[in-house]
């Protein structure tokens, strides 16, 4: 029981998942995999592309895995660039671990996105029955996604669980080429510049989660009783709504001194493609699903974890160094 593999796992959301697993079950019952060999830290890590069935079938079988939390993706500004990739990966890597979730009786975990959403969704309060019209191939890959876990389950009895992440914050591992990253990029650029050029317009109001609701909605939804699950495509869950500029307004009540401009690129586009607000009420009365975090909250976590730790001022030279220039995501 519990040997369990995450695909993707060096990504944003897989750093913050094969810690709090490897917590929860044992370090030695999670299982790393990515596409790459890792730089460093490589504990129980497989070189794994999810779009080599008879490679992930091997990883399978060597741990006799009965859990897979299948991250590997492409998102959707990234997606936008490179689509053949980003359906190549997206749907032929889901493809390939729900034939052997099916064959071998593993439980998988799919995230899906508010990506799912397009144009004539309904931007407030968005059910979780609606019209799914995404602009990305990211949301295209989504909805398909969506349905194949969806038919896998009521096909073939396959135990797959999904969630419609929003945009998540985290301050340990970089974003990962997505459009909401303009939230973590603000609050680092804040911290270590005083100052950032935002990506979309001031009043573009996304859905977003905190890091650790997201992992909390995650582990909530797999140790679920199976009989509670009443949505086999993806769930909606939310936490908390903002726009660019509330982010910034909320920044500067720790920062007095830092200052957002916005030069809104590309990714505005994807962005008011997306709902504002999302209606999680099947997530909340299925297995009880509550947020923690709300926005002054997020930002007073984020400041304080990613702040410099404060020297002590022996002396008015022990002034900490200037931190080393920020590199903001290139999402291609
Ligand atoms: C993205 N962070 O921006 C992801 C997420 C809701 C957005 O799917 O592509």
């Amino acid at each position: 029981m519990n040997r369990i593999l995450v695909t993707g796992a060096r990504g944003q959301l897989g750093s913050d998942l094969v810690m709090a697993l490897r917590h929860r079950f044992g370090a030695t019952r999670v299982i790393e995999s990515g596409r790459s060999a890792p730089s460093e830290n490589s504990f129980l890590y497989e070189v794994l592309d999810v779009t080599d069935h008879n490679r992930l079938q091997a990883v399978v079988d060597q741990y006799q895995i009965d859990t897979i939390y299948h991250l590997a993706s492409l998102l959707s500004a990234r997606g936008e660039h490179n689509p053949d990739q980003c359906w190549h990966i997206n749907i032929n890597g889901l493809r390939n671990v729900l034939e052997i979730a099916r064959s071998h009786h593993i439980k998988v975990f799919f995230p899906s996105s508010i990506a799912v959403f397009g144009p004539h969704t309904p931007k407030l309060d968005t059910p979780q029955i609606t019209v799914e019209d995404p602009s990305t191939m990211y949301g295209v890959t989504k909805v398909t996604g969506e349905l194949l876990c969806h038919y896998y389950a009521d096909r073939w009895g396959v135990d797959v669980r999904s969630l419609r992440l929003p945009g998540i914050i985290s301050y340990s591992a970089p974003p990962g080429g997505g459009t909401t990253d303009f939230a973590i990029e603000m609050l680092k650029a804040a911290i270590n510049h005083r100052t950032y050029t935002c990506f979309v317009r001031p009043e573009t109001r996304l859905p977003m989660m905190y890091m650790p609701d997201a992992i909390a909605a995650i582990l909530m939804l797999m140790q679920a009783d199976p009989a509670t699950i009443t949505i086999r495509s993806s769930y909606n869950v939310a936490a908390v709504s903002f726009s660019a500029a509330e982010l910034a307004t909320e920044i500067q009540n720790h920062l007095p001194d830092f200052k957002c401009d916005y030069q809104p690129d590309f990714r505005q586009a994807i962005a008011d493609s997306w709902p504002s607000v999302i209606d999680d009420a099947r997530a909340r009365a299925d297995w009880g699903w509550k947020p923690t975090y709300d926005l002054p909250a997020i930002v007073k976590d984020m400041v304080s974890k990613l702040s410099p730790t404060p020297y002590p001022l022996l002396h008015p030279e022990a002034q900490p160094c200037s931190p080393p220039p920020l590199q903001l995501s290139n999402p291609f």
